[in-house]
C-alpha cells in the first residue's frame, strides 16, 4: 500500500471497504444449541466506516493520505425494521473516544448492511450540553413516532475537581418517522440521580407512556438502586417519570448479580412481553456482561412470568476480546411478522453481530428452561432430574423397538 500513487491508495481503501461490506456472512456451523444461530462474522465493525468519514480526500489538504477522523468501533446497535430494510443505529467510537449514532442498512437483516452517507446529529441539547451520547434504542411507538432513547453523558459537577473521570448518566430522546428528521425532546427526569438503559414500552399502558429504566447511585455502580425498573409519564414531551418500581431485581450469584438493564423494546407475543436484557457479574478478571431473557404479563408488565436461569448469549470465542473484553450487549432487535427474530449484540464494546431465532424458539426456552436454581444442591438437583428423564425416555423407546 506504502508503494501505490494517492489515488491508487484511494481505490485500494474503498476496494477493501467493498469487499468487507458485500462479504457474505455464513451460518456458524461451529455453535448449536437450539435455540438462536450464530453467524461467522460480525455484521457491523469500525471498518465498515465509509472512506469519507475518515480520510481528507483531497491531496493538497492530505498529501500523506493519513487518517483524520478515525473511527475505533462500532457496536451496540439499535434496530429496526423499516422500508423494507434493517437498519440499525449503531453506536460508532471515534478515536476521540466520543461516541455518535449513524444507520447502517441491509436488505438480508445477516449481511450487506452498509452505512448510510453521513452520520445523524442529533439535535444539540442547549441548556446542559451533552459530552457523549451512546446505546439508542429504536422504539416504533403505537403513537405513531420512532423513537430513539439513548445515553446522554456529562461531566458530573459535583465531583471534585481534580476527578477527570466522574460523569453523570442520563436519558435523552428523540423522535422521528422517516428515520431523516430528528426531533429532540426534553431528557427523561427521573427520581434517579443517574440513569442508563432506560427503554419506551411500545404500547401505552392505562394511557401513559411507560419506560423501562435502570435507577444508579453512580456512574458505573448501581449503589442501592439497580434492578430494571418502570416508571410512567402522561407526556412524552414533558417526560418526567413518576416513582419507580422494580421489574426484575438483581440477585446474588446469578449473571445478574451486579447489575442489569433492559435491552431493546420488548416483543409482544401470545404469551407475554419478550424481553432480552443484559446481567453483569463480577469475577477475577472483571465484569462480565451476559444476555438474558424474561416474558412479563401481557397485561401487566411489571410482572414477570417467565425468567429462565443463566444466561441467553454469552461471549462467544473472539466476541470475548476488544476494547472492554468479556461484554456481550444489545439494545436493538427485530421480530418479523413471520416469527422470525433478529437479534442484534455486540461484542466487547467493539463490533456488532447478529443471532437468529423465532419467536416460537424463544418462548419455548422462556418457559421451559429452568429457573436459577439458586444454589448448586439445587442446580444438580435440575441436572439430575433432565438425565433421569432422558433415562427413561431413551428406555420406553428401546422397549418399544423391542
Ligand atoms: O462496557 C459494557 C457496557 O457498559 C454499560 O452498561 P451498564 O450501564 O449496564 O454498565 C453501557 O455503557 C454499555 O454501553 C457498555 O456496552
Amino acid at each position: 500500500m506504502n508503494d501505490l500513487s494517492f489515488d491508487e491508495k484511494v481505490a485500494e481503501l474503498r476496494r477493501r471497504h467493498e469487499a468487507l461490506v458485500t462479504a457474505p456472512n455464513p451460518v456458524d456451523d461451529s455453535f448449536y444449541n437450539g435455540i438462536y444461530t450464530r453467524y461467522q462474522n460480525p455484521v457491523v465493525t469500525g471498518d465498515h466506516a465509509p472512506v469519507e468519514w475518515e480520510y481528507d480526500l483531497n491531496p493538497e489538504t492530505n498529501p500523506y493520505l493519513q487518517v483524520r477522523s478515525g473511527v475505533n468501533s462500532a457496536f451496540n446497535p439499535g434496530a429496526i425494521y423499516f422500508d423494507g430494510k434493517y437498519v440499525l443505529a449503531v453506536r460508532c467510537e471515534g478515536i476521540d473516544r466520543k461516541s455518535f449514532f449513524a444507520l447502517a442498512e441491509s436488505e438480508s437483516g445477516t449481511e450487506g448492511f452498509r452505512f448510510r452517507s453521513k452520520p445523524i446529529q442529533i439535535p444539540d441539547n442547549l441548556g446542559n450540553p451533552d459530552v457523549n451520547l451512546y446505546d439508542m434504542r429504536l422504539v416504533q411507538h403505537e403513537d405513531g413516532w420512532i423513537y430513539g432513547i439513548f445515553c446522554t453523558e456529562r461531566k458530573d459537577k459535583s465531583a471534585p475537581s481534580e476527578d477527570m473521570s466522574a460523569a453523570e448518566a442520563q436519558c435523552g430522546l428523540v423522535r422521528t418517522k422517516d428515520l431523516d428528521t430528528w426531533e429532540r425532546l426534553p431528557d427523561i427526569v427521573t427520581h434517579s440521580p443517574q440513569q442508563r438503559n432506560v427503554v419506551l414500552h411500545p404500547k401505552l399502558v392505562n394511557g401513559q407512556y411507560a419506560f423501562y429504566t435502570r435507577p444508579q447511585d453512580g456512574f458505573i455502580s448501581t449503589g442501592k438502586g439497580g434492578g430494571i425498573g418502570w416508571a410512567t409519564c402522561d407526556d412524552i414531551e414533558n417526560p418526567v417519570l413518576g416513582e419507580e418500581s422494580i421489574v426484575d431485581f438483581r440477585a446474588y450469584h446469578t449473571v445478574k448479580e451486579l447489575k442489569n438493564g433492559q435491552g431493546p423494546a420488548p416483543i409482544e407475543t401470545d404469551k407475554g412481553w419478550l424481553h432480552l436484557c443484559h446481567g453483569v457479574r463480577t469475577t477475577a478478571d472483571g465484569f462480565r456482561y451476559t444476555l438474558y431473557l424474561i416474558v412479563t404479563d401481557l397485561d401487566d408488565p411489571t410482572k414477570v412470568i417467565a425468567a429462565p436461569g443463566g444466561h441467553f448469549i454469552a461471549p462467544y470465542e473472539a466476541e470475548r476480546v476488544g476494547d472492554c473484553g468479556n461484554v456481550t450487549f444489545a439494545n436493538g432487535w427485530v421480530a418479523r411478522e413471520n416469527g422470525d427474530v433478529f437479534i442484534y449484540y455486540a461484542s466487547s464494546d467493539t463490533r456488532c453481530h447478529v443471532a437468529t431465532s423465532t419467536v416460537g424458539q424463544l418462548l419455548d426456552y422462556a418457559f421451559n428452561t429452568p429457573a436459577d436454581g439458586g444454589r448448586t444442591f439445587e442446580c444438580v438437583a435440575q441436572r439430575l432430574d433432565l438425565i433421569e428423564r432422558n433415562e427413561a425416555y431413551l428406555s420406553s423407546q428401546q422397549s418399544v423397538l423391542v
